[in-house]
């Protein structure tokens, strides 16, 4: 059975910059997923620092925090049918070389720094994300 779920979704600095706002969206919107929040704002360091949480202790954390934050990005809320694992594969895996053609990394991406969007990776993690970006 599937179930509705709710995901967080975000294109990211490299994304707004290359002009791929209108693209990614319009792939989740031609999935079938509904967009129920969005907003383009600059992240600031303490927000960058507690959504990135997890990697704190990780080699690139520094680069990820300066990076998340160089520019506007584009938050939302997603909605459907399994969305948060959906969402992840229509993104594709984290390292573009490994996303498939056809997902967002593969066909838009090259570099694991600059891989275009965000997407929750469970259900917790998107329950959490959508309180601290629209809660
Ligand atoms: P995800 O975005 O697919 O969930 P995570 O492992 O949660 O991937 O990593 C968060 C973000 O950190 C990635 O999207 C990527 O931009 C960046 N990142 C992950 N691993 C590396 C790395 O080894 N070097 C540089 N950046 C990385
Ligand atoms: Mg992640």
């Amino acid at each position: 059975m599937s179930d509705v779920q709710q995901t967080f979704v975000m294109v990211k600095p490299d994304g707004v910059r290359r002009r791929l706002v209108g693209e990614v969206v319009s792939r989740i919107e031609a999935k079938g997923y509904d967009i129920k929040e969005m907003k383009l704002f600059m992240i600031d360091e303490s927000l960058a620092k507690k959504h990135y949480g997890e990697h704190t202790d990780k080699p690139f954390f520094g680069e990820l925090v300066e990076f998340i934050t160089s520019g506007p990005v584009v938050a939302m809320v997603v909605e459907g049918a399994d969305a948060v694992l959906g969402m992840r594969s229509i993104m594709g895996a984290t390292n573009p070389i490994e996303a498939p053609p056809g997902s967002i990394r593969g066909d838009l991406a090259t570099v694991i720094g600059e891989n275009i969007v965000h997407g929750s990776d469970s259900p917790e993690s998107a329950e959490r994300e959508v309180n601290l970006f629209f809660g």
